[in-house]
């Protein structure tokens, strides 16, 4: 006989069991190495573009995207163009894609770094100069990955952070273009959009082409080949962190609607199939409650199948015996999200070592970090903040030294860099050290 619970398949793991450890290392692994063949097929198309600029993207625009343009001029965008994307809205859309510009906006604000200076007694100053990049270039997927709100957590920091130029690129396969995105790159501040996306997009911003000018560093999610061409180019221009599938990890104190945690956990699963949906907690009927709010919420969903796959295959409810075993799985785990479902949260935080974000308490979905309340969506994946960060303003800036020395600086400096110089055998770096210090 066939029973609600049966129709959810998902990996149940008891903290207890003998084998947890390997159990959870395996759940948790991901791989995202990209075959030989595609590096191979990757360097080709980079090769091409760096030689042969417009005319290289538009053979490969035409083959991959099935367009039939003939000059680069059908590949661009203007301002024009997006403002009337944004225009074209109904006017719920416009007006969230607004708010949601808006308080993301403000948060960013927040983060700019200061440059700042001091005085040593002798009168020589030293400091730190920020400056933004001159051009940032921004990777927007095509198709089903296209999300309007990815368009403003990349675009936004950027603009916060003083950026002179921010280019967009977005594929625009069978002459299919997104307004929203449109609409969302407008409200972001993106100064030129392309129409090109995959490996010849990455290759025209890195190398730049007769019309998509060079950036100087590339932001922004994409598939197998965009990744490994942003891995190819690293180095000729920054890049941002390469993205594995979305997490979630939500842990429940067992005093949460059980329906709210199941949809929670589905959220982060509809994503993709590669997608993982971690729920912990200590109250085993609880956890109980969560898979039959599961089991009886997935046939109402619009992405069974995905969520039903990413639930299988990297799904976990994760019995543990009590708060602090929740806490060192937290911090094992370093999720890309972490819900933190309980009475209370600013209790837990200061164990909270590794995660990108922290949803705190019964009412913080992800979903509403993922859109509106204005932290970056942006944020390291498969267990990489352990030392790394969200997409910020300051991913968009560079910083200066400044050494600014007094001539009585330079005399004492001097004698302490002659004597190293000559250890170094240095002489010329000895004696212009040499020259300034006073007799
Ligand atoms: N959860 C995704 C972001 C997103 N969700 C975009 C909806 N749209 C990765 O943080
Ligand atoms: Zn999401």
């Amino acid at each position: 006989t066939d029973t609600t619970a049966c129709e959810l398949a998902i990996t149940r793991l008891s903290t207890r069991e003998a084998d947890f450890d390997t159990r959870l290392e395996s759940l948790l692994a991901w791989e995202g190495v990209s075959g030989h063949d595609i590096q191979q097929r990757v360097d080709d198309i980079l090769a091409a573009v760096r030689a042969r600029g417009d005319a290289a993207l538009i053979e490969y625009s035409n083959r991959f995207d099935r367009l039939a343009v003939t000059s680069m001029i059908e590949l661009t965008l203007g301002p024009a163009r997006l403002r009337q994307a944004f225009e074209g809205l109904p006017e719920a859309q416009r007006a969230a894609l607004a708010a949601a510009a808006e308080r993301i906006r403000a948060y960013h604000q927040h983060q700019k770094p200061e440059s700042w200076r001091y005085t040593e007694a002798d009168g020589s100053v030293l400091g730190q100069q920020v400056t933004p990049l001159d051009r940032a270039g921004i990777y927007v997927p095509g198709g089903k990955a296209a999300y309007p709100s990815s368009v403003l957590m990349n675009a936004i920091p950027a603009h916060v952070a003083g950026v002179r130029e921010i280019v967009m690129v977005v594929p625009m396969p069978d002459g299919v273009l997104n307004e929203l995105v449109l609409a969302a790159a407008h409200l972001a501040g993106v100064d030129h959009v392309f129409t090109i996306g995959g490996a010849q997009a990455v290759a025209a911003l890195a190398y730049g082409t007769e019309t998509v000018p060079r950036v100087d560093k590339i932001v922004g999610p994409g598939n197998i080949y965009v990744a490994t061409a942003k891995r190819a180019v690293f180095g000729q221009v920054g890049i941002d962190m390469i993205a594995g599938p979305s997490e979630i990890l939500v842990v429940s104190d067992g005093g949460t609607d059980p329906e709210w945690l199941a949809m929670d956990l589905f959220s982060q699963a509809e994503h993709d199939e590669d997608a993982q949906a971690i729920l912990v907690g200590w109250d085993a009927e609880h956890l109980a409650a969560v898979e039959t709010a599961m089991a009886a919420l997935l046939p109402t969903m619009e992405r069974e199948p995905i969520i039903r796959e990413s639930l299988r295959c990297r799904g976990a409810v994760i019995l543990c015996t009590d708060r602090d075993e929740a806490v060192t799985l937290i911090n094992r785990i370093a999720p890309e999200h972490l819900e933190l479902s309980v009475a209370d949260p600013d209790a837990w935080l200061p164990s909270v070592r590794h995660a990108g974000a922290v949803f705190m308490g019964r009412y913080t979905a992800e979903a509403l970090g993922d859109y509106c309340a204005g932290p970056n969506h942006v944020l390291p994946t498969s267990g990489t903040s352990r030392f790394s960060s969200p997409l910020g303003v300051y991913d968009f800036q560079k910083r200066s030294s400044i050494i600014h020395c007094s001539s009585q600086g330079a005399s004492t400096l001097g004698e302490t860099a002659s004597v190293l110089a000559r250890g170094e055998s240095l002489t010329a770096h000895a004696r212009s050290a040499e020259y300034r210090i006073k007799k």
